[in-house]
């Protein structure tokens, strides 16, 4: 057999597996009960919209939904997705980009290619989303985080960190603010209206980019009365991507990116020599269940399922957690952000909570410099009622015996 590491492209030699993908591969196999991956309630996935809509849409559509199409997205899709931006109260100008993207992952992608070189800094809040941790990190990009607190990134300490970074020369190197600032994965915090405009007053001061990246504000049980970056900016710094993952079906694989014109266009050079582009099937599917407004009357049912499963979350949490763990209470999204004892490792739990049938992400994952070894990441939008209670109070039996033994 070769020696197939001499093959290996210094690109992949430097890539770490992503611990939300990996941890999947252990719950595909079955009997654990899974707090990790963000995975949407399946209850929730219009079922017979979608065969109804896949049906008509092949039927009525089929000679252009079954064909190649442009790399920015099919036409009727990107007209149908402009307009219901603006019911959902993104702003997206007649002159901005607009493009269909194979999930908001590939957006994600898609900046680091066109906008990251090896070296340059990226400036997020900590913890941070581990999937475009990963896809910046791909592109040999290195991280300024930035604290948080129960209303997500520190814009004091922000201001603070680029201050100090002009002040040692390294500014020129420090290319973008990437942020989910409504219903943060993972933290689970809203960013408040006086932050959102400090942090892109920093933005304009610093001459940065501002990479937003909002999954779940359409889908917040507990409406906060934010507006995207996106509708806020003045200057043409934010990229905004979102997706409809969490709205229609994550299977889907569809997302899409507004932003600049500019700079929406060196992302599509990049992604014509990726995938060519967004299946144009998934497109049509998308576009219809917009115009015949399956989504607007899905969404209050997605968030009474989200609001119930959190709260089951909190109550076992309350129930189960010794002395000493703190948590989110998260007023959308699908995740709570939980500190254990400062003595306590995550990893080393995840392996005893493993063996007792429970999996969550540890949060040091979420943090690009290091740090949070005591903290986790628990999702509540997939597992059932019972398997919530049930997880949490294995976690919880995990963590006791741990700390007995670490304490004994
Ligand atoms: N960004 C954030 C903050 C997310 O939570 C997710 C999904 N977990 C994604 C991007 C990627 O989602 P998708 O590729 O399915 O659109
Ligand atoms: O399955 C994935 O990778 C998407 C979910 C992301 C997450 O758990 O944050």
């Amino acid at each position: 057999m070769p020696r197939y590491d001499r093959f290996y492209s210094t690109l992949v030699r430097g890539i770490k597996a992503s611990d939300i993908r990996e941890l999947l591969k252990i719950v595909e196999k079955g009997g654990v009960i899974s707090l990790a991956g963000g995975l949407p309630d399946p209850s929730t996935f219009p079922r017979e919209a979608i065969a109804e809509i896949s049906r008509e849409v092949v039927e009525k559509y089929g000679e252009k939904a079954l064909q190649y199409s442009p790399t920015r997205g099919v036409s009727y899709f990107l007209e149908s997705l402009r307009r219901f931006a603006g019911e959902i109260g993104v702003s997206v100008a007649d002159s901005d980009g607009l493009m269909a993207t194979v999930g908001s992952q590939e957006a994600l992608y898609l900046v680091g290619a066109a906008f990251l070189d090896p070296g340059d800094y990226v400036v997020t809040e900590e913890p941070a989303y581990l999937g475009a941790i990963q896809a910046f990190r791909m592109r040999g990009a290195r991280f300024l985080t930035v604290p948080i607190d129960e209303d997500g990134m520190r814009t004091d300490i922000l201001e603070e960190m680029l201050r100090r970074a002009r002040s040692e020369g390294l500014v020129d190197r420090i290319k973008m603010i990437y942020t989910v600032p409504t219903c943060n994965n993972p933290s689970g915090t809203t960013l408040p209206g006086d932050r959102r405009r400090h942090l892109l007053e920093l933005a304009s001061e610093y001459d940065l980019l501002v990479v937003e990246d909002d999954p779940y504000s359409f889908i917040a049980f507990e409406q906060r009365d934010v507006k995207p970056l996106k509708t806020l900016d003045g200057e043409g710094r934010v990229i905004y991507m979102s997706t409809f993952s969490k709205i229609l079906a994550p299977g889907l694989r569809l997302g899409w990116v507004a932003g600049p014109e500019e700079l929406i266009s060196k992302m599509e050079l990049v992604k014509q020599n990726i995938d060519l582009h967004t299946p144009s099937l998934t497109q049509y599917i998308a576009a219809e269940a917009i115009n015949r407004g399956v989504i607007r009357s899905h969404l209050p049912r997605i968030r009474e399922v989200y609001r119930r499963k959190r709260d089951i979350m909190l109550k076992a949490l309350e129930g189960y957690m010794p002395p000493g763990v703190r948590w989110t209470k998260p007023v959308g999204g699908m995740f709570v952000w939980v500190w254990f004892p400062e003595e306590v490792n995550s990893r080393k739990l995840l392996e005893r909570a493993v063996e007792k049938g429970v999996v969550f992400v540890p949060g040091d994952a979420f943090y690009p410099n290091g740090g949070g070894e005591n903290t986790a990441r628990l999702n509540f939008s997939y597992p059932s009622p019972e398997e919530l209670r049930e997880g949490v109070r294995r976690l919880a039996e995990a963590l006791k015996e741990m700390l007995a033994s670490s304490r004994g």
